[in-house]
C-alpha cells in the first residue's frame, strides 16, 4: 500500500500536466476534445486577480448588496427568470471557497467524513448548480427539474453545501453543523428520503451513476411519449458526478454500455479525475484510458484539464455536452483532491478524514479565508438568493405550459398527471386476472406474464424488462415494442445480460416520478448478481418490482448453479422489502396488486418454472395478510397439526393434508406467501393462523430451512434443502430431496 508521501508523485505529475494516465490518452482527447487552460500546481492555488481596488471602496460596494467586477460595482437587483450570466470571477471564487470550507468545517466538527472530493469539485459544483442546473429550491419535487446525482456519495458535503447555498429549506446551516449526527438531515452518505434535493441514495460506488442512467431513460421515454410539436412538457437533463471508485466498479460499465446503446443524449456525467482513491494513487490499480472506453461505449467525451480554476472550460464543456443530442456525454474533469490544503492536497489522507485543526488553519491561510467555521459571506448569500426567484419562475412557466397541455391533449395529460403524481387510474386493480379452481394448471411465471400485460394496459407508468431472459422470465409486454434509441416511447426494456445495472437503472426510473413503476427480471438465483441494487432499492424506498422466475430446484436440469436455495431466506433478511412466493394464479395476481400498491417498498416475486395447480382456498384477502389458512378440518382453532408452505410446495402440503385428514387427523394448511406482511398483522390475527397452543407444525419449502424455526417453534420440523441442488429432471430432485407428499406425511407421523 502506498504511504501518504508516495502519492506525492501524482501531485508532481499533475502540476506538470503529464500524469501517467494523461500520457496514455489518444491525441484527440488532449487536443480536439480537451478544454485546456493553464494548469495550476496543486498547492499554488492562484485565483484570477481582479484589478486593484481600495479596501474602502471594496467594502462599500459589497455592503450595498453588489459584487465586484474589476473596479465596477454590479447591482444584484432582480434577476431574469431564466439563466443569469455567470457571477463575476471574484464572487465565483468566494462561492467556491465557501463550498470548500463548509465541507472542511462540517467534517472537522463531525470528526468524520470526506473533505477531499468537495474541496476538489467545488468549482464544478458551483458552475453546475449556479449556472446550469434548473431547479426550484422551494419545491424539490418539481417534475421538470434537472436531476443531479452525486454517485461518489462519500463526498456528500459538496451536495449539502450546494443545496444550502441554493436555498433548500431542508438544508440549513444548522443541518450542516449536524453533519453525520443522529437524526440529522445531512447523513454520512446522501439519502433521498432524508434530504430534499437528493434524488437517489448513493454510497456503494457505481450505483448512483447507474441510477442516473435510469433517470435519463425515464426522461427520454416520457419526452418521446408526451411532448408535442407545439408543447414540450418533459425537458430536463440528468447530471451525475462520479469518481475513480465509481469508474472502477463493473456496475458503472454495465450502465454506461446501456446509456451509450440507448443514446441518452440528456445524460451528462462528470468524472472527477483526481487520481486518488483510498489506498493511494490510482496508478496502483486503475490505469486504463477511461475516455477511450466511453467513446467505445458510444459516448461523447470531453476533457477539462484544469478543473481547479478552469471555470470557463467547465462552462464550455457543459454547453458542448448539452448540444450533443444523440449520445450521453462524459466530461472528465481533472481536479486536485483536497484543493487548497497545503500539506494534504493530492494525497489519500484527505480523501476520508478530517484535516485536523493545524491543517485547517493552514488551508484557511492558503486560500485567504479568514472566517469562522461555517461562515457564508453575505455577498455569496445574496448571489445565490436569485435561485429562489428563478426556481419559482421556472416552475410557474412550466405550470402554465402544462395547463395549456391539459386543455389541448386531455388523454395524454391524464396519463402524464398519473405518472407525475403517482395517483393510479381508478379501478386499475380490476384489470388483474382472476383465477378459479378450474383455471388450468400453469407455471406462476406464465401467470405473471398475464398480470404484467394486464397492468401495463391500465397503468401509464408501467414499464420494464429482463436481463436477456424475457422469453424464459415471460416478461414481454405484448402490446408494446422495445425501448430503443429511436423508439424510446416503447415500454419493453432490453437490459442485455447486465443484472446489476438493471436493478440500479430500475431504481433510477422509480425515483424519477412517483407514477413510474419499473419491473425487472432474471432467474431468481441471479439476484445475487444484483443484490446491491436490490438492497438500495429497499433502502431508498424505490418501489421496483423484481420478477424472479425459476425460483427453486424445480427448474430442473440446469443444476445447482441455477437453482436458488439460500436466496429466499437471504432476501427475507433484508429490511424494507417484500419477498413474495405465490403458489397459484390467485396468489400471483394478488402479489402483483400488493407490489403495485407498495410504491415505497420494492417487491420480489419468486415464480416457478414448473406448472402448478390452482388451489382450493387461496384468496385475495389471505394473500394481502401475508399468511393465512387455506384449508382446515378442525374446529375451535385447535388443529392437531399445521402444515406451512409457500409457492410450489403449498400444493404438497395441501395433498398431504388431504391424506392425513382421511386418516382422521385435524390438519390445517397455511400459506405463508409473504413473511413481512404476515409480521405486520395484529397478534390476534397471527394467533388465529398459528395458535401457540398447537406445537405440531411442519414447514415445507424448496430452500434452506434457516428461519423457519420462527414459525414452526421448538417442536416443529422444517423440510427444505440445506445443500446445493443438483442437475436432474425436477421431479427426480424433489423426490431425492424429500420434498414429497410421502415424506411430509411420514414427518407428520414422527412428530
Ligand atoms: C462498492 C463500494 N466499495 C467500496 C467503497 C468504499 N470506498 C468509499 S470511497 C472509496 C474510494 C473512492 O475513490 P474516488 O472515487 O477516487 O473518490 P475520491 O478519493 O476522489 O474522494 C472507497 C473504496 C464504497 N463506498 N463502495
Amino acid at each position: 500500500m502506498l504511504q501518504e508521501g508516495s502519492s506525492g508523485d501524482v501531485e508532481v505529475a499533475r502540476g506538470s500536466t503529464a500524469s501517467p494516465v494523461h500520457d496514455q490518452l489518444p491525441h484527440r482527447h488532449r487536443h480536439r476534445r480537451g478544454h485546456s487552460s493553464q494548469t495550476q500546481p496543486a498547492t499554488t492555488m492562484a485565483t484570477p486577480t481582479p484589478a486593484p481596488m481600495s479596501p474602502a471602496s471594496k467594502a462599500a460596494a459589497l455592503a450595498s448588496g453588489g459584487f465586484l467586477v474589476g473596479r465596477a460595482r454590479v447591482s444584484l437587483g432582480r434577476r431574469p427568470a431564466l439563466r443569469a450570466q455567470p457571477a463575476a470571477a471574484e464572487l465565483v471564487e468566494r462561492s467556491v471557497n465557501t463550498i470548500r470550507f463548509l465541507a472542511v468545517d462540517a467534517v472537522e466538527k463531525a470528526k468524520s467524513g470526506h473533505p477531499g472530493l468537495p474541496m476538489g469539485c467545488a468549482p464544478l459544483g458551483h458552475v453546475l448548480f449556479d449556472e446550469f442546473l434548473r431547479f426550484n429550491p422551494a419545491n424539490h419535487a418539481w417534475f421538470d427539474r434537472d436531476r443531479f446525482v452525486l454517485s461518489a456519495g462519500h463526498g456528500c458535503m459538496l451536495h449539502y453545501a450546494l443545496l444550502h447555498l441554493a436555498g433548500y429549506q431542508g438544508v440549513t446551516i444548522d443541518d450542516l453543523k449536524a453533519f453525520r449526527q443522529w437524526g440529522s438531515r445531512t447523513p454520512g452518505h446522501p439519502e433521498n428520503f432524508e434530504t430534499d434535493g437528493v434524488e437517489v441514495t448513493t454510497g456503494p460506488l457505481g450505483q448512483g451513476f447507474a441510477n442516473s442512467v435510469g433517470l435519463a431513460l425515464a426522461e427520454k421515454h416520457l419526452a418521446a411519449r408526451f411532448n408535442k410539436p407545439d408543447l414540450t412538457v418533459v425537458d430536463h437533463y440528468t447530471y451525475v458526478i462520479l469518481g475513480d471508485g465509481c469508474q472502477m466498479e463493473g456496475v458503472a460499465n454495465e450502465a454506461a454500455s446501456l446509456a451509450g446503446h440507448w443514446g441518452l443524449g440528456k445524460l451528462i456525467a462528470f468524472y472527477d479525475d483526481n487520481h486518488i482513491s483510498i489506498d493511494g494513487s490510482t496508478a496502483i490499480a486503475f490505469t486504463e484510458d477511461v475516455l477511450a472506453r466511453y467513446e467505445a461505449l458510444g459516448w461523447h467525451t470531453i476533457w477539462v484539464q484544469n478543473g481547479n480554476t478552469g471555470y470557463d472550460d467547465i462552462r464550455a464543456a457543459i454547453k458542448e455536452a448539452k448540444e450533443v443530442k444523440d449520445k450521453p456525454t462524459l466530461i472528465k474533469v481533472t481536479t486536485t483532491i483536497g484543493y487548497g490544503s497545503p500539506n494534504k492536497a493530492s494525497t489519500h489522507s484527505i480523501h476520508g478524514s478530517a484535516l485536523g485543526s493545524k491543517e485547517v488553519e493552514a488551508t484557511r491561510k492558503n486560500l485567504s479565508w479568514a472566517h469562522e467555521p461555517f461562515h457564508v459571506p453575505d455577498e455569496v448569500k445574496r448571489h445565490w438568493a436569485h435561485h429562489l426567484d428563478e426556481g419559482a419562475s421556472l416552475e410557474a412557466e412550466w405550470n402554465a405550459k402544462f395547463a395549456e397541455y391539459e386543455k389541448k391533449y386531455q388523454q395524454e395529460a391524464a396519463e402524464l398527471n398519473s405518472i407525475i403524481s403517482g395517483r393510479l387510474p381508478a379501478g386499475w386493480e380490476d384489470a388483474l386476472p382472476k383465477y378459479t379452481r378450474e383455471s388450468p394448471a400453469d407455471a406462476t411465471r406464465n401467470l405473471s406474464q398475464q398480470c404484467l400485460n394486464a397492468l401495463a394496459k391500465v397503468i401509464p407508468g408501467f414499464l420494464g424488462g429482463s436481463a436477456d431472459l424475457a422469453s424464459s422470465n415471460m416478461t414481454l409486454l405484448k402490446m408494446f415494442g422495445d425501448f430503443q434509441k429511436d423508439t424510446p416511447e416503447e415500454r419493453n426494456i432490453r437490459f442485455g445480460v447486465r443484472e446489476h445495472a438493471m436493478g440500479a437503472i430500475c431504481n433510477g426510473i422509480a425515483v424519477h416520478s412517483p407514477g413510474l413503476i419499473p419491473y425487472c427480471s432474471t432467474f431468481f438465483v441471479f439476484t445475487d448478481y444484483m443484490r446491491a441494487s436490490i438492497r438500495l432499492s429497499a433502502l431508498s424506498e424505490s418501489g421496483v418490482i423484481f420478477v424472479m422466475t425459476h425460483d427453486s430446484i424445480g427448474l430442473g436440469e440446469d443444476g445447482p448453479t441455477h437453482q436458488p436455495v439460500e436466496q429466499l431466506f437471504s432476501l427475507r433478511a433484508m429490511p424494507g422489502i417484500l419477498m413474495l412466493r405465490p403458489a397459484d394464479g390467485t396468489e400471483t395476481s394478488v402479489a402483483y396488486r400488493i407490489a403495485v400498491m407498495n410504491r415505497k417498498r420494492p417487491s420480489i416475486l419468486a415464480l416457478s418454472r414448473q406448472k402448478l395447480p390452482q388451489l382450493e382456498g387461496t384468496s385475495v384477502e389471505g394473500v394481502a395478510k401475508g399468511g393465512y389458512v387455506i384449508s382446515d378440518n378442525s374446529s375451535g382453532n385447535k388443529p392437531d397439526l399445521i402444515l406451512i408452505g409457500t409457492g410450489s410446495e403449498l400444493e404438497i402440503a395441501d395433498k398431504a393434508a388431504e391424506q392425513l385428514r382421511k386418516e382422521g387427523k385435524f390438519v390445517r394448511v397455511v400459506s405463508l406467501v409473504c413473511w413481512e406482511l404476515f409480521e405486520e398483522q395484529s397478534e390476534e390475527y397471527k394467533e388465529s393462523v398459528l395458535p401457540s397452543e398447537v406445537t405440531s407444525r411442519i414447514s415445507i419449502e424448496a430452500g434452506v430451512t434457516l428461519g423457519w424455526e420462527k414459525y414452526i417453534g421448538q417442536k416443529g420440523k422444517a423440510i427444505g434443502i440445506d445443500r446445493f441442488g443438483s442437475s436432474a429432471p425436477a421431479g427426480k430432485i424433489y423426490k431425492e430431496f424429500g420434498l414429497t407428499v410421502d415424506n411430509l406425511i411420514a414427518t407428520a407421523k414422527s412428530l
